[in-house]
Order: C-alpha cells, then sequence, then structure tokens
C-alpha cells in the first residue's frame, strides 16, 4: 500500500510533494548549468520595439506568481502595459521624477556609483518596449466587512516574486531592467490602482535592440559572498 495522496492538518487539505530523486552527479551537474545560464542574465536599457505576444506576457506574470508569500496571501498586482499612450505618460511622468532626482535628490557619491552603468535622467525604453510590468505591493487586502487586514511579509513577498519574474523573463529570451523611478507613487495614480496597492519595480519586457552594449561587470566571487559553517 502506498502513502495516500493527501492528509488533513488543522482541518485543511494538503497533497503529497511530486518529487524525482535526483543522483548528487545530477544535482552538482545541473546547479552548475543553472547559474551558467543565470549568469549570462544582463540588465539592458537598450530595447527593440518588436511585439511581444500578450501570452508571453501572461505566462511570465503567472511564473512570478509562483513566489512563496508572507502567508500564501500572494500581495501583488502586476500591471502590463502595452498602451502607447499610457506608456508615453508613464515615461513623461518618470522622467520628471528623474529629472529632479538626478538634478537635486541624489547625491554626489550617488551618481558617481551610478557612472559606471551610464544611466541618466532620460528613459526611452519606457516608450521602446512593447510592455512594461509594473509590479504592486498590496500592503493590506480588504475584508468582506471591507475593514483593512494587513498582509505579512509584503516587501520580502513581491522582491521574490520580482525576481523570479526576472529569471521567467531571462528565460524566455527577452531582456528587461529593474527600472525604479524615485517616488515612485505616480503609477498608482495613472494606472488607476486601488488604495492598498504601492509601486514596487518597474520592468519594461522586450528584445534587445542589437547590438546592445551592457556595463562590464564583475560578479563577486563566491567567498566574498558566502561563509560555510560546516
Ligand atoms: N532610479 C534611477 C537611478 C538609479 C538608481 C540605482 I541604485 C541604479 O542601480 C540605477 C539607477 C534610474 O532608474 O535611473
Amino acid at each position: 500500500m502506498g502513502s495516500p495522496d493527501h492528509i488533513i492538518i488543522n482541518g485543511h487539505k494538503h497533497v503529497a510533494y511530486k518529487s524525482d530523486i535526483v543522483s548528487e552527479n545530477e544535482l552538482i551537474k545541473k546547479s552548475e548549468l543553472f547559474h551558467q545560464w543565470l549568469d549570462k542574465r544582463r540588465s539592458v536599457r537598450d530595447f527593440s520595439d518588436k511585439d511581444v505576444p500578450k501570452e508571453v506576457i501572461q505566462n511570465l506574470i503567472k511564473s512570478a506568481s509562483t513566489a512563496p508569500s508572507g502567508a500564501h496571501k500572494q500581495p501583488w498586482t502586476f500591471c502590463a502595459v502595452s498602451n502607447p499612450m499610457l506608456k508615453s505618460q508613464i515615461r513623461k511622468e518618470a522622467e520628471i521624477e528623474e529629472k529632479e532626482s538626478y538634478e537635486n535628490r541624489m547625491s554626489d557619491r550617488w551618481k558617481n556609483d551610478l557612472k559606471p552603468l551610464a544611466t541618466d535622467m532620460h528613459k526611452p525604453f519606457l516608450e521602446i518596449a512593447p510592455w512594461l510590468i509594473i509590479a504592486f505591493k498590496k500592503v493590506y487586502e480588504f475584508g468582506e466587512d471591507g475593514e483593512k487586514h494587513n498582509n505579512y511579509y509584503v516587501n520580502e513577498s513581491i522582491g521574490i516574486a520580482c525576481g523570479m519574474l526576472i529569471s521567467a523573463i531571462h528565460n524566455a529570451g527577452l531582456v528587461t531592467l529593474t527600472h525604479t523611478p524615485s517616488p515612485m507613487n505616480f503609477l498608482a495614480k495613472t494606472l488607476n490602482r486601488p488604495s492598498n496597492e504601492r509601486a514596487f519595480l518597474l520592468l519594461p519586457v522586450g528584445y534587445p535592440k542589437l547590438p546592445a552594449y551592457v556595463p562590464d561587470l564583475k560578479r563577486k566571487d563566491l567567498d566574498e559572498m558566502t561563509v560555510f559553517y560546516e
């Protein structure tokens, strides 16, 4: 007799987790190949205007929403914008904030740190990329009684979901970058979001415009970022 396909805990159904046993050799190979593939991901600022089907964007967002979240509240809304007028409006509003940031809000040290990345107040990718995905975090939910119920570990949850979204975009063969116009609250207004949602990250999605150049960055070596306690 095999084990049951589900059990009940605290009155809630738990289903059997399906997993193949992977040999040590396979573990090493798979983890190495995954790293090599993920290491090819780069933040790209030069986008092609070539269309990306809506179905692709739907699949990417479904992948993001597989992320773990506090008490499985999935405290996120992903707004996917392809409407050219809306993209132009977002670009215009983002550049107003970015101009103010680059000219008055960011320290010299910060701007110096950004020099290798060659960013500035101009954000043409907001109009050129076929899609903008704006991730909103839901700080609370409305209960049936209309009361506010805070969500849990909201920043951690949406941060993980965005990381998975970025990996899904890379896996599909597309590119993105993490754009953080600051402050970002104009996005909730422009996209008509409810009061429990706050813009968290803006990700343009599309094909790269080739040839695209990215900064020659080096990633930290394992021993610069890892401490083993064995
Ligand atoms: N939000 C600005 C500035 C910026 C800040 C950091 I930290 C970056 O790594 C990159 C850019 C912008 O999006 O240009």
